[in-house]
């Protein structure tokens, strides 16, 4: 049985309840089907609500229309562990950050990094990864929670949630706030060196420019590249139609030509260097790299780019609880939040912290929405986007 049928019967089984969530993504995964594709499986066998919540900007909370069932009281999580172990995305925190939280509670803590959401989920689904913390975006939030892989919060340990901004609540992802706690939220667009170029570029049309061949790199994410091409032709970047794929396939194939590679959050030194004058990049890595050269520069295209917001959880069987509830606590405090936003270069989702930055990076005007665009479902389409991913990296 070739890939796609087997895809196809793992979708029917969802739909049909003979798998339950947890085995649908057990099978996807083992299968090579990409995150977003099951995101959008998930999405679409449970009615298309979240999908239709995250099309608009996040929520602002609602207060509760009928009295919530009961919910069995929390455990105590007991006595502060000696250890504490964080994953999170590449140049994600503040350079102090992990030393203050150290230094006050006197837990010690390992700190290792990913790239990509789904470098986080294999390990994750590998099972023992020891990590107490991770940094998933909404979509591989999604996936998680279907894998049981997520433990639930305990706000018992979290006085200082009061601090989260109300757009940051009850997102489509996690819509109790049970599981999640907003980190940072950010825009891809494109980073460039203004000293190199005769003038700044204003549209994904740049990467097709053969005079800037080999002196351009776009992001090693299939979300945010088809994504890029279907926006340029003035559709949604969540587009399923096969006529907008296919023409996105084709801008894809075009820009690769002049691309030195597919590359995220480590071309950083690579535009500071000077080797790449022209990278699709989200907002706050390139501040980070404007940090150290003043040529660099970032624009949203003319023709959109999505938004999106990361959130801190516990991965299931985590060792060290009551220390993890500790550091989300801690990165709560307004001036730790602000702190740690004002490294990144990317927008805080705690309105105390925000009120504190000394870069403060505002929420978007409804103005700048119009251009940006969630992540969302790609229902039926999803293989295909799959697909069309592999063909163009293998292009
Ligand atoms: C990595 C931050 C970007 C996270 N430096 C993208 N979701």
């Amino acid at each position: 049985m070739d890939r796609d049928k087997k895809a196809l019967e793992l979708a029917e089984g969802l739909a049909t309840a003979r798998l339950d969530r947890r085995a649908f993504v057990r099978g996807a995964l083992a299968l090579g089907m990409g995150l977003p594709t099951i995101a959008a499986v998930l999405e679409a066998c449970s009615g298309g609500e979240a999908a239709k919540e995250a099309a608009a900007p996040p929520p602002a909370k609602e207060p509760p229309t009928s009295a919530p069932p009961p919910t069995p009281p929390m455990p105590d999580l007991g006595e502060m562990e000696k250890e504490l172990r964080i994953y999170n995305w590449s140049d994600y925190i503040a350079e102090d950050t992990v030393a203050n939280f150290e230094k006050e509670t006197g837990v010690k803590v390992i700190y290792d990094t990913y790239e990509s959401n789904e470098e986080l989920v294999s390990k994750l689904q590998a099972g023992a990864s020891g990590y107490d913390l991770v940094c998933p975006s909404g979509y591989a939030v999604q996936v998680l929670l279907a894998l049981s892989l997520v433990e639930q919060l305990n706000p018992k340990y979290l006085a200082n949630n009061v601090n989260i901004a109300p757009q940051f609540r009850k997102t489509p992802f996690d819509p109790t706030d049970a599981h999640t706690i907003p980190w940072q939220w950010g825009i891809t667009g494109i980073a460039f060196r203004k000293d190199k170029l005769k003038a700044p570029p204003d549209s994904w049309a740049v990467f097709q420019d053969a005079q800037y061949a080999n002196k351009m790199t776009m992001m090693d994410d299939m979300r945010d590249v088809i994504g890029a091409w279907l926006k340029f032709r003035g559709k949604s970047l969540n587009a399923t139609a096969e006529a907008d794929l296919a023409a996105a396939k084709a801008d894809a194939l075009l820009a690769k030509k002049n691309l030195q590679s597919y590359v995220s959050a480590p071309v950083k030194g690579q535009l500071v260097a000077g080797d790449v004058w022209i990278a699709q990049l989200w907002n706050g890595d390139t501040m980070q790299a404007k940090a150290e050269s003043d040529a660099i520069e970032f624009v949203v295209p003319k023709e959109g780019s999505t938004i999106w917001c990361d959130s801190m959880c516990i991965p299931k069987g985590a060792p060290h609880k009551r220390a993890a509830h500790a550091f989300l606590d801690f990165v709560l405090r307004p001036e730790v939040g602000a702190a740690i936003s004002d490294f990144t270069g990317y927008g805080t989702p705690n309105a105390a912290a925000l009120a504190k930055m000394a870069k403060p990076v505002p929420y978007p005007s409804d103005e700048q929405m119009k251009l940006l665009e969630y992540q969302t479902d790609l229902g039926a389409a999803s293989a295909q986007w799959d697909q069309l991913w592999t063909e163009i990296k293998a292009g």
